[in-house]
């Protein structure tokens, strides 16, 4: 298949500000790739991939869906990237078989029927704003396997969806994240630091604990960080900037936990699997996508979405859980060749 690959308008590749889409958009492709298909990737101007070249097109970048009210209008900046990005698709799509994008907008959902090659929609996040939800169930009234979640949870934020949604989790170049068994003292943290993913409950559980919890990930809301770190001022916490994936896994690899505090719906949880590949078991709220990834006493622990008791609890409980138990899990769900494999089949549904 030749495929038209789509990133998100909200940040180039490479900078953080797309959180899990980077790693999804660049392993999905990679998955592909070792398939044999001819993929091509289009995303915003300044977009990088360490090994994968990217079509960058200009244009000012998407306000993030999580920051607007339920009933938001559609807004689209002046010289929009987003539009920019789909004119382009427009004139190249005969040269492919499908466009699959990866954006949380209202723009590529209306403008598929404008489209003669099909187009394939990963929905990336919960139901967020009505002007979303109609847009996706315009296309799904029709069309609904042209449209994957990520997991049945995030699917079922989705009044319409029926009860068989196509569901493509995740997965990973598990040879990039090493094993380490043995684990040193600290906590990690990995993720955008913004109010939605809730990064107070982990630095409230570690300075009542005292144990050092390292945090990774871009911070998209100064303010916010400010105010967290202010209200704990003796927390033991370290910030390690934003990783790539070589650094984030040498990084976390031997903490005794990763901490995934969200208070939104995550549709997934990239981090939480690419812990689980260091061996490193997640203790996750119940924040939908990593409860279907976590099974609770096996390869972490589940607590109630900002309950800090609770997730003091999960911490002291840790050292029950077994490291290998973690990897092999990767393994056998997240793996590059299973993930490609759910793509490959999607794909083919959705061009016939
Ligand atoms: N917001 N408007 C908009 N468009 C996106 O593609 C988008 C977003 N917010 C977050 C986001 N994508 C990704 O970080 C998550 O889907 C992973």
């Amino acid at each position: 298949m030749k495929q038209l690959l789509i990133s998100t308008p909200v940040g180039p590749l490479g900078s953080g500000l797309g959180g899990g889409i980077d790693l999804t958009l660049s392993n999905a492709a990679r998955s592909q790739i070792s398939r044999g298909h001819e993929v091509t990737i289009v995303a915003p101007q300044g977009s990088h991939l360490p090994d994968l070249s990217v079509v960058e097109i200009p244009g000012n970048l998407q306000i993030p869906a999580q920051t607007q009210a339920r009933n938001s209008t559609i807004d689209l900046p002046a010289d929009s990237v987003l539009a920019n990005m789909f004119e382009y698709a427009r004139q190249v799509q005969h040269n492919y078989d499908v466009i699959l994008h990866f954006t949380y907008d209202w723009l590529p959902f209306f403008l598929t029927p404008f489209f003669e090659t099909p187009i394939a929609h990963f929905v990336s996040m919960g139901s967020m704003t009505d002007a979303m939800d109609s847009a996706i169930a315009r296309i799904y009234a029709n069309h609904p396997e042209s449209i994957a979640f990520c997991t049945r949870t995030q699917a079922a934020t989705f009044p319409f969806v029926g009860n068989d949604p196509i569901c493509l989790t995740g997965g990973l170049d598990l040879d990039l994240y090493r094993f380490q068994a043995k684990a040193g003292d600290s906590l990690a943290w990995v993720g955008r630091i913004a109010p939605e993913k809730g990064i107070e409950d982990a630095i409230a559980a570690v300075d009542w604990l005292g144990i050092p919890l390292k945090i990774f990930g871009n911070i998209q809301d100064a303010a916010y960080w400010q105010a967290v770190q202010a209200r704990h001022p003796k927390a033991p916490i370290e910030y390690g900037g934003f990783l790539e994936t070589r650094d984030l896994q040498a990084a976390i690899g031997n903490c005794r936990a990763l901490l995934l505090t969200s208070h939104w719906v995550e549709a997934f949880g990239n981090v939480a699997i690419e812990a689980l590949a260091c061996g490193v078991p997640v203790i996750s709220s119940r924040c939908g996508g990593p409860e279907e990834i976590v099974t609770d006493g096996e390869v972490g622990f589940l607590f109630d979405v900002a309950d800090v008791d609770g997730l003091v609890t999960a911490i002291g409980q840790i050292g029950m859980i077994n490291r290998q138990a973690c990897r092999t899990l990767a393994e056998r769900e997240y793996s590059l060749e299973a993930f490609g494999d759910r793509i490959e089949h999607w794909l083919q549904r959705v061009i016939h």
